[in-house]
């Protein structure tokens, strides 16, 4: 099993200890700020509401693409405590670039 030291978000079975439900739409993140606690079983759910989106969030090793009606799941644990950018990571038209938020985590 190859492991790349820091950057892999680790995985992880059973129930989460918490659940967030994200929306990507033209031209936002919904919520804009997530707040998760650190070294917590976190399960997103992300939906796009329109075209086809992907959520990247850098520093959490995380980049989904997610179509309409097709949800993407992510499972993280998040080790170290900051705040993490949270951006499209699609070109999916003229307001890609406001398509921004971020993850807390404490
Ligand atoms: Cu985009």
């Amino acid at each position: 099993m190859l492991v790349l030291a820091g950057c892999r978000r680790p995985a992880f079975t059973g129930p989460p200890d918490q659940r967030v439900h994200v929306l990507m739409k033209n031209w936002e993140i919904v919520p804009e700020t997530i707040v998760i606690a650190r070294n917590a079983k976190v399960e997103l759910t992300i939906e796009s509401d329109d075209v086809q989106h992907g959520l990247a969030v850098d520093g959490l090793d995380i980049d989904e693409s997610v179509r309409r009606g097709k949800p993407a799941v992510v499972r993280l644990i998040a080790g170290q405590a900051g705040t993490y950018v949270m951006r499209c990571s699609i070109l999916c038209g003229r307001g890609h670039d406001q398509m921004k938020g971020k993850i807390v985590v404490r």
